[in-house]
């Protein structure tokens, strides 16, 4: 056997099995071999994993880079970015293709599924994927994809650009709204675009809250002068989230295609993806680290600083809401957990502080703070530390959820396992006794944000390497790859179930 790069003597885990005292073989950036005592080969590099857990390279399937706007917030214009250049680096307040893709090998994830994201005013979508070739195009560290995401779908772009999409640009999942004026799609429109996904293999994925009460539930807390950041979420009850999700898996099994709820935050919409899953509708669940390691105490620190945690669906108040999403991920109804990295600077006049340009200080309104927060350099050492070594979840089904099945949900046919015939993305982690644990601070991260969330949050470990197609790329701390090693990877359709052909009339599309 020839190998350009073996790996000795880990304890590799995919996600049905654990194999100690295994090694890799590596040619051509491709998995050849797994096994005991592979023999050496001359002029191959060796890395000893000193009997650690071998993972797969983490597949974070929600990623936002390079979004110049904020869903939330109406009056960004995204014009500025004509030719795949953001106009104003210096000020721009998220991640680019660089810093986003530079965080994510540093935390062990190897494939970043990002949006190509239309506004509402975009008459097609075509031009909007090639900007995002553009944003990516020899600036990102680990490999990419894109889902779509449709604001305006109109017949020409269902009809006649869908299947473009998938044929001729792999692309072959979009992203709906249910709230935020600048992004919601109504029923009707949310139909048209399932109508067209369930023809072509297209795996939709939604953002499921109830716009008009939280549109309701803003106005009137700010009647009332309930502005603070932590009231973001008291707009946003948990009912928010399961009315939308129950109404979304109605037109679902009318339509009889494939869903996944996107960033699912507390028990009430869990338990209606998990009845539907029962009742063998394919509907897919992801999660998020957010609502797994943090409540909602996390927006009331200070007097705007909360504004850090806002993020939508937003953090959860109660315990039983966590307690119901770890459940969720154990029992198989989250089928992903995904970082929704879709940050913004804590410190800048368009990044959170936005919430402070309007309404009285010290609080602001929370109506205009921007949604979302930074997480894909820390998703999968979170899940690893605080699910594995704590023992709340198996090796294995942490294997599941950072990479395996997001590699199947979203077509990613070489990633997401450690096998031969599959792309050589690993993380190799530190062996445990060698691991002085660690509470995280923000200077240790990678991205541009000035925060994280999970600031002080205890680590019991961190990816060692990072491997990707055979190349280490982050090595003891440092970003070791190069910026533009990342590819674009071609998605085929979901490798899990599709439709049924199951009716509730006698129509038929
Ligand atoms: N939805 C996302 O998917 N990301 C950030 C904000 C939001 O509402
Ligand atoms: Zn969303
Ligand atoms: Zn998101």
């Amino acid at each position: 056997m020839d190998f350009d790069l073996v790996v000795r003597n880990g304890t590799v885990v995919t996600a049905s099995d654990i194999w100690e005292s295994c090694d890799i073989g590596i040619k051509d950036g491709i998995i050849v071999a797994v096994g005991p005592r592979l023999p050496a080969t001359a002029g191959a590099q060796e890395i000893d994993a000193e009997g650690a857990f071998i993972t797969p390279g983490g597949v974070d399937s929600h990623v936002h880079l390079s979004q110049v706007h904020n869903a939330n917030i109406d009056d960004v214009d995204r014009s500025a970015i004509t030719d795949g250049v953001i106009p104003d680096r210096e000020n721009y307040v998220g991640d680019t293709y660089d810093t986003g893709t530079r965080s994510a090998v540093a935390g062990g994830t190897t494939t970043v599924v990002t949006f190509a994201s239309q506004m509402k005013t975009d008459e097609s979508i075509i031009p909007v994927i090639e900007n995002y070739h553009k944003l990516a195009k020899d600036q990102s560290y680990c490999d990419y994809a894109f889902h779509a995401i449709i604001t305006n779908p109109t017949s020409q772009i269902v009809e006649d650009e869908f299947p473009r999409m998938v044929e001729e640009y792999g692309i072959t999942s979009v992203k709906l709204y249910m709230t935020y004026k600048p992004m919601r799609l109504l029923d009707y429109q949310i139909l048209d675009v399932m109508y067209s996904a369930r023809k072509l293999g297209i795996t939709t994925m939604v953002h499921a809250e109830n716009a008009d009460i939280i549109d309701w539930m803003t106005q009137h807390l700010e009647q009332k002068l309930m502005t603070h950041p932590h009231h973001h979420g008291t707009s946003r009850p948990p009912i928010v989230e399961a009315e939308a999700t129950n109404r979304v898996i109605c037109l679902a099994e009318l339509m009889d295609t494939p869903i996944l709820l996107v960033h699912i935050s507390g028990g009430p919409a869990t338990k209606h993806i998990r009845d539907a899953q029962t009742r063998l509708l394919p509907i897919y669940g992801e999660t998020c680290p957010q609502y797994m390691f943090l409540l909602a105490d996390s927006m009331r620190k200070g007097d705007f600083e909360g504004a850090k945690c806002v993020c939508s669906p937003p953090i959860r108040e109660d315990k039983s809401d966590q307690d119901a999403i770890w459940a969720g991920i154990k029992n198989g109804t989250f089928n992903v957990v995904s970082s929704d990295h879709a940050p913004c600077k804590y410190n800048h006049p368009n990044g959170k502080q936005r919430g402070l340009q309007h309404g009285n200080l010290p609080y602001g309104k929370f109506r205009f703070i921007p949604n979302g927060l930074p997480g894909v350099e820390t998703r999968v050492p979170l899940l690893f530390s605080g699910g594995v070594l704590s023992g709340r979840i198996s090796p294995q089904k942490f294997v599941e959820v950072t990479s395996t099945n997001p590699a199947k949900l979203y077509g990613l046919k070489k990633k997401g396992s450690i096998a031969p015939g599959f792309d050589a993305d690993l993380v190799i982690w530190y062996p445990q006794a060698k691991f002085q644990p660690f509470n995280l601070t923000n200077d240790m991260l990678h991205h541009a944000i000035d925060y994280t969330p999970f600031e002080g949050i205890e680590f019991k470990n961190w990816p060692r390497y990072t491997i990707i197609r055979g190349k280490v790329v982050f090595s003891h701390g440092e970003v070791v790859g190069e910026m533009g090693y990342g590819q674009f990877i071609r998605r085929e359709k979901s490798l899990l179930p599709g439709p049924r052909d199951v009716w509730l009339t006698e129509w038929r599309p």
